[in-house]
């Protein structure tokens, strides 16, 4: 069929454009990731210590943030419990220690403006300049090598490599990952999917924190660069106990795009789940600031909820191509945004209101490097992206590729005029055992976004 042509041309016109990058920034999140692959005994011996009765209890009426070793436990026992995804804030400093005392398995680069880095200026090779609250050791050394850069200011503005920029007193932040597979055994609890319980131990990324110095020489930064994409917004809550709200941060934020967009820089916002709806529509408003979005079924259909309706976003959420599309043109109209570039399991589908082949191309290579990063766990070069050429395409989306035949007449090599806008449409690569689903969505928008601005 034509898609394996298609995807061979894609990656060639990708991998060959990426180079002429001058360069990309990346704000605001950065963190460590602490992995913990759970271990029974373990587990059980250090509940029976804190107290198994009072842990059960807390399990039972979650606190949402933990301020106890109790609650520590009860907020992992629960993830497990119910198979599902659970981060809470660790706001106790005794807590903290602990954590940081029983340790980890591995780490890695957190946040998504750390990962995207790895990836960008790591396997990319493009030169990345990337936002770090902290600068700690532990984190500079989980970059990769390569034209990774945070910016320095001793007497000269300076960009090097993290590692060679680490400060000693600054402080580390870590988000500790609990991780289990389906069917992990702990007392009577039986882990009806593999999952995850973060354990959050870190002040800065959850407010957002900026540097002092990235604020005061951005004018510098952004000369070096002609994309960015901004991240780690959707932490923000209404109000902090300091007395500081979302909009001073949003404020901040904003003064950073006009400077972007006076430079001409395209940016990409990574639109993340935002619980707190006020913010969430702060962020709407925020919008007509960037060039583009990138988001999933949920992110859109919680956007859909402020801006549309309950129903729509019920559609979305349920995977609905043409809710999808009527959703995407809708967030288009109320913020005038240029590119939409919506993800979900199986497919992908831009909606820009300009034309261009490389629109598709760039999602084709965005599913290459999501297909590898699923068969690899983290990517570290190119061929592994090549690899992927060889993962068979979702066969369902070419179904989907008739029903917008149907309604909206011809789809030619997955492109669709729609007059005064474009939509593009690829079924993806689907890796049937992958190694790890984490971070994929990060991949996906950040290789898509970059690479068609490479190959405009
Ligand atoms: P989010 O985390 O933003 O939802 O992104 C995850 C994305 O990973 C999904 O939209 C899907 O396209 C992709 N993905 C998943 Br989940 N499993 C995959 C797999 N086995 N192979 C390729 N892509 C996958």
């Amino acid at each position: 069929r034509i898609w394996k042509s298609l995807y061979v041309n894609a990656f060639e016109n990708a991998t060959n454009a990426l180079p002429g990058v001058r360069g990309v920034l990346l704000a605001y999140n950065t963190n460590i990731d602490a992995l913990k692959y759970l271990d029974k005994e373990d587990l059980e011996e250090r509940i029976e210590k804190v107290g198994k009765k009072r842990v059960f209890e807390l399990m039972e009426n979650p606190p949402e943030k933990v301020t106890s070793l109790e609650e520590l436990f009860a907020g992992i026992l629960r993830s497990i419990k119910l198979g599902k995804a659970m981060e809470w804030f660790v706001e106790d400093r005794g807590v903290r220690n602990y954590l940081r005392e029983w340790g980890w398995d591995e780490l890695r680069i957190g946040g998504q403006a750390g990962i995207m880095a790895n990836l960008l200026g790591g396997v990319y090779r493009i030169p990345t300049i990337v936002h770090v609250p902290q600068n700690p050791k532990l984190q500079a050394e989980l970059f990769v090598d390569g034209p990774i850069y945070v910016p320095v200011f001793d007497g000269e503005f300076k960009l090097v490599h993290p590692k060679e920029a680490v400060k000693e007193n600054e402080e580390e932040l870590i988000h500790y990952i609990f991780e289990f597979p389906r069917g992990f055994h702990v007392f009577d609890i039986v882990a009806p999917r593999e999952n995850r319980f973060i354990a959050n131990a870190d002040d800065y990324n959850a407010k957002v924190y900026i540097r002092d110095e990235f604020k005061e020489h951005f004018n510098k930064i952004v000369k070096n660069v002609d994309l960015a994409i901004i991240s780690g917004l959707q932490v923000l809550k209404e109000s902090y106990e300091d007395g500081t709200t979302y909009r001073d941060v949003l404020n901040e934020v904003e003064a950073q795009l006009d400077m972007l967009n006076k430079r001409n820089v395209k940016i990409h916002f990574e639109f993340a789940y935002t619980a707190n709806k006020k913010v969430r529509g702060a962020l709407i408003n925020l919008l007509p600031k960037f060039t583009s979005v990138g988001l999933n079924e949920v992110e859109l259909a919680s956007l859909m909820e402020i801006i549309g309706d309950e129903e729509l976003a019920r559609e979305v959420l349920e995977g609905n191509v043409f809710s999808v599309i009527d959703a995407m043109h809708l967030l288009m109209d109320e913020t005038g945004i240029k590119r939409i570039h919506f993800h979900t399991y199986g497919y992908y589908v831009a909606l820009t209101q300009y034309r261009g082949e490389e629109v598709r191309d760039a999602l084709l290579f965005a599913a290459l490097a999501a297909a590898a990063k699923a068969m690899y766990g983290s990517i570290e070069n190119l061929s592994q992206i090549r690899d992927a050429l060889s993962v068979p395409t979702n066969e369902r989306a070419f179904l989907t590729e008739e029903e917008l035949e149907k309604e909206f007449g011809e789809v030619e090599n997955g492109i669709i005029d729609m007059t005064d806008r474009q939509l593009a449409f690829i079924p993806t690569k689907i890796v049937a055992s992958p190694k790890s689903t984490v971070g994929i969505g990060d991949t996906i928008s950040s290789s898509a976004f970059v690479s068609e601005f490479a190959m405009k």
